[in-house]
């Protein structure tokens, strides 16, 4: 029984995860209204959270949020 609670907490724990992952990429291509796959200024000031940090963000300070900087940031 104590194993089956164990799976069932892994799965759940794994779902969560995906879920997370998943959430996180939405969130990202909503924000990348022009959908190149990174977040100019302009993008990125729709959310007030990324506009105060956008150049702690922006690592490579290319200008450009990409998504790992920006998984970096939410993580
Ligand atoms: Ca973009």
């Amino acid at each position: 029984m104590k194993k089956l609670a164990l799976a069932m907490l892994t799965a759940v724990c794994c779902i969560s995860t995906a879920t997370y992952a998943l959430n996180l990429n939405d969130s990202f291509k909503e924000l990348d209204k022009d959908s190149n796959g990174t977040l100019s200024e302009s993008e990125a000031s729709e959310d007030a959270l990324l506009h105060d940090n956008f150049s702690q963000i922006d690592t490579n300070q290319d200008g450009q949020i990409s998504f790992s900087e920006f998984q970096l940031f939410v993580q």
